[in-house]
């Protein structure tokens, strides 16, 4: 059987990384489109993929350069396409609703319009996200929740799941997308939630801060390990026949579930150490999220397999790796 080759728009991200390592584990050829100023400075941007660096070939480009995507596509001819790259950060889309809006929607469209016309038989993975169900009418949501964003984020990520539900309706594209909930891990960005509860704590026990400043502890959200997230992405494309998956553990918590766990596992109580900020709390926040991921698990046979308690754990070991405590101990204390 010949190599498969594989095409990762966002590769030098949490989800991009994790889906180069199963990749090349699988034996694939793998790609990755970056910017150029990433290659300029790869001792910081491309830190989660250091390990890898002698194993990807990567290419720079820009998604807002069609000309540029369809050389790499043309002379590529992948067979698989995942387009993670996108500004992902919820928070930031509301102080530059525009460049959230261009650089999402426009970066979709892009890469579809060349895939269709440079390979149209390369499967085309497209990363959507929980956060288009944003008001839900429903809990949990699944396929078939009706959207209702709330953020710039949100509406560009509806408008690139609409343009990848057409590129396969109007072109015949084997174009899926997966609509996945929070997913994080140590490889998380700082400026998520998650991580900035656990390299927070790490600063208060190194005494760089004195607490821990954060917006809305009572949003609920349904976290998931990106390690269990990627697999789904590559099962997608492995079907005879497109879709659209939720992904996610189809269990909720709060941001003060998330900080209890993590300070407890320190030996710290939240309580004494989080400071809520007015200046954190979103326009419009999306209050609970809680996925229905019977789809995917009934024609992928995709399951997750890390717990909240674990990935809390391995973000709070990660972080602070002398003060972590094993699991039981936050259980016993808690
Ligand atoms: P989210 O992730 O917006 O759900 O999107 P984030 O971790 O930023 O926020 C989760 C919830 O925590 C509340 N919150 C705070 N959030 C941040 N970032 N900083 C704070 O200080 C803070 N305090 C409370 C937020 O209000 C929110 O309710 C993530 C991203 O990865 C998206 O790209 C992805 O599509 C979705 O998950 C699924």
């Amino acid at each position: 059987m010949s190599i498969k080759r594989a095409l990762i728009s966002g590769i030098t991200g949490q989800d991009g990384s994790y889906l180069a390592e199963l990749l090349l584990a699988k034996g694939y050829e793998v790609h990755g489109i970056v910017r150029r100023v990433a290659l300029e400075d790869p001792m910081h941007r491309m830190n989660r993929i250091s390990d890898i660096l002698d194993r990807v070939k990567l290419h720079a480009a820009s998604l807002e350069n069609l000309p540029s995507l369809f050389r790499i596509l043309t002379n590529l001819q992948p067979d698989e396409c995942y387009h993670l790259a996108a500004q992902s950060f919820v928070s930031y889309s509301f102080d530059d609703e525009f460049s959230t809006m261009s650089a999402n929607v426009n970066g979709t469209h892009h890469m579809l319009a060349a895939i269709k016309d440079a390979c149209p038989q390369c499967r085309f993975y497209f990363a959507a996200t929980s956060e288009m169900f944003g008001k839900a009418p429903e809990s949990p949501q699944s396929e078939n929740t009706r959207f209702h964003p709330r953020s710039a984020y949100g509406i560009s990520k509806v408008a690139g799941f609409e343009l990848t539900r057409n590129y396969r309706e109007a072109y015949g594209i084997h174009a899926s997308s997966g609509i996945l909930f929070n997913h994080e891990s140590p490889r998380r960005g700082y400026e998520f939630v998650t991580r900035k509860i656990t390299s927070g704590i790490a600063a208060i026990l190194a005494g760089r801060m004195k607490n821990l400043k954060l917006g809305n502890l009572d949003a609920r959200r349904d976290w998931g390990h990106s390690r269990d997230y990627v697999r789904a992405m590559w099962m997608m494309l492995q079907q005879p026949t497109p879709g659209d998956y939720v992904i996610a553990t189809g269990k909720t918590h709060s941001v003060r579930d998330f900080a209890d766990l993590a300070f407890r596992l320190v030996g710290l109580n939240y309580a004494d150490l989080v400071v809520t900020d007015d200046q954190l709390f979103r326009p419009a926040e999306v209050d609970l999220l809680c996925g229905d991921a019977s789809r995917a698990r009934r024609l992928l046979g995709w399951e997750p397999t890390i717990t909240f308690p674990q990935l809390v754990h391995e973000m709070t070991a990660n972080d602070c790796p002398t003060a972590c405590q094993p699991l039981s101990f936050a259980k016993a204390t808690g």
